[in-house]
C-alpha cells in the first residue's frame, strides 16, 4: 500500500476524496484541483474544478494508478461551473458517479453519470435529479440495497440558502442561538432515476437530545457528509467547516437523528478539510485532504490516507494530522 500520511498523487491536484472497495481494490473519487491565480473568497471561487479523474490502489503495490480523465464538464449539458466533490454508488450492475457542478443559473445541483466499471469513462445524464441543491453528495448503499444521497454545504454550497425550502438568494445562517442549518438526503428510485420524495432534514443532536445550534461552530454541520456503518450502527461524519474539524455523530436508523459523538480528525493545512472511511481487508482507512503539498494554498490539495481505529465501546480514535 501507498505511504500512509503521504500525498496520493502529485503529478495532478486532488481533493475531497471519496473513497470504496471495488474488485479489491480501493477506488478514490476525488475533486481535482485546478492551479490559478483567482480570488479567495467565502463564496468558495477559487475551487474552480472542470473534470473528474478516478485513482486506485491496493495491497500489492505502493503505486497508485490515474485512470486518466473520466468525465469533464465540457460533456454535462447542465453544468456551467465548478464541478466539486463526487462521490460513487454500484448498484443495478451499473456505477453511477454522482456530483455537484453549477448549473446555467449559477445554482449548484447534483447530477448523475454512469459507467460499467469503476474507473469509467462516466456518461453524463442530460439534467440534474430533479429536486436536488447545494453541494458534496455522498452515497450510502444500505444492507438492504436502498441508495441514501447525503448532502449540503454552507456557503458557497448555498445550503443556507434553502432553509425556506426554496431557494433564496439572500438566505442566511440562523442566529447562533438557533439550531443549525441541518444537511440534507435524498432516498433513490430502486432505478437511480431520482429522489424519492423531497430531500429530508438530517438532524444532528447533542447529549442531551437538543439539536446543535448555529453557534456551535466546534460541532454543528457545515459540509462534506460521510456515511458508514460499524457493527450494526449507522456513523455520519462531516466537516465542521470554520473550526476545520471532521465530526461525527450515530444513529441506529440511517435517516437520524443522530447524536454528536466526538472528533475523527484534528485541523489540516489548509482552510477545508473532507473525507471518506472505507473498510479493507479487515482494517478501517480515514481517506482525507490537505494542502501541505502546495505550501497551503486553499485549493491546491492532495489526497492522503492513514488508518483509523475504533475503541471497544464504539467511538472512533482522534487522529491529528502527521507534519514533519
Ligand atoms: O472542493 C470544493 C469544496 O471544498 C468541497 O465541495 C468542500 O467539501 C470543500 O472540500
Amino acid at each position: 500500500m501507498k505511504k500512509q500520511n503521504t500525498p496520493l498523487v502529485t503529478h495532478i491536484f486532488t481533493a475531497d476524496p471519496s473513497a470504496h472497495v471495488f474488485n479489491d481494490k480501493i477506488y478514490i473519487y476525488p475533486s481535482h484541483d485546478i492551479p490559478h491565480n483567482g480570488e479567495d473568497n467565502d463564496n468558495g471561487d477559487e475551487y474552480q474544478m472542470a473534470d473528474y479523474h478516478i485513482l486506485s490502489m491496493d495491497e500489492n503495490s505502493d503505486e497508485v494508478i490515474d485512470h486518466g480523465e473520466a468525465l469533464h464538464q465540457d460533456q454535462v449539458p447542465w453544468v456551467s461551473e465548478q464541478m466539486w466533490a463526487p462521490d460513487v454508488v454500484f448498484t443495478n450492475d451499473t456505477y453511477y458517479l454522482v456530483f455537484p457542478a453549477r448549473d446555467k443559473e449559477g445554482n449548484f445541483r447534483i447530477g448523475i453519470a454512469e459507467s460499467k466499471n469503476p474507473e469509467g469513462p462516466f456518461t453524463p445524464r442530460d439534467n440534474y435529479i430533479e429536486g436536488s441543491f447545494s453541494i458534496d453528495p455522498c452515497s450510502f448503499k444500505d444492507d438492504d440495497g436502498k441508495v441514501y444521497i447525503y448532502f449540503g454545504g454552507l456557503w458557497g454550497g448555498q445550503l443556507e440558502k434553502y432553509r425556506t425550502g426554496s431557494f433564496d438568494k439572500n438566505g442566511t445562517e440562523p442566529p447562533k442561538n438557533e439550531p443549525a442549518v441541518f444537511p440534507k438526503c435524498g432516498i433513490m428510485k430502486s432505478d437511480m432515476s431520482g429522489f424519492e420524495g423531497s430531500p429530508l432534514d438530517i438532524k444532528i443532536l447533542d447529549e442531551n437530545g437538543s439539536p446543535l445550534l448555529a453557534g456551535d461552530e466546534d460541532r454543528r454541520y457545515f459540509e462534506g457528509p460521510w456515511m458508514h456503518k460499524y457493527n450494526g450502527k449507522y456513523y455520519f461524519s462531516y466537516s465542521t467547516g470554520t473550526t476545520h474539524k471532521i465530526a461525527y455523530a450515530t444513529s441506529d436508523n440511517p435517516l437520524g437523528p443522530f447524536t454528536y459523538q466526538g472528533i475523527i480528525l484534528e485541523p489540516v493545512i489548509g482552510w477545508t478539510t473532507h473525507h471518506s472511511i472505507v473498510e479493507y481487508h479487515g482494517k478501517w482507512y480515514l481517506f482525507y485532504h490537505d494542502s501541505e503539498y502546495s505550501g497551503g494554498i486553499n485549493h491546491r490539495r492532495c489526497v492522503k490516507y492513514c488508518e483509523l481505529k475504533y475503541n471497544d465501546d464504539g467511538s472512533i480514535q482522534t487522529i491529528t494530522p502527521e507534519y514533519k
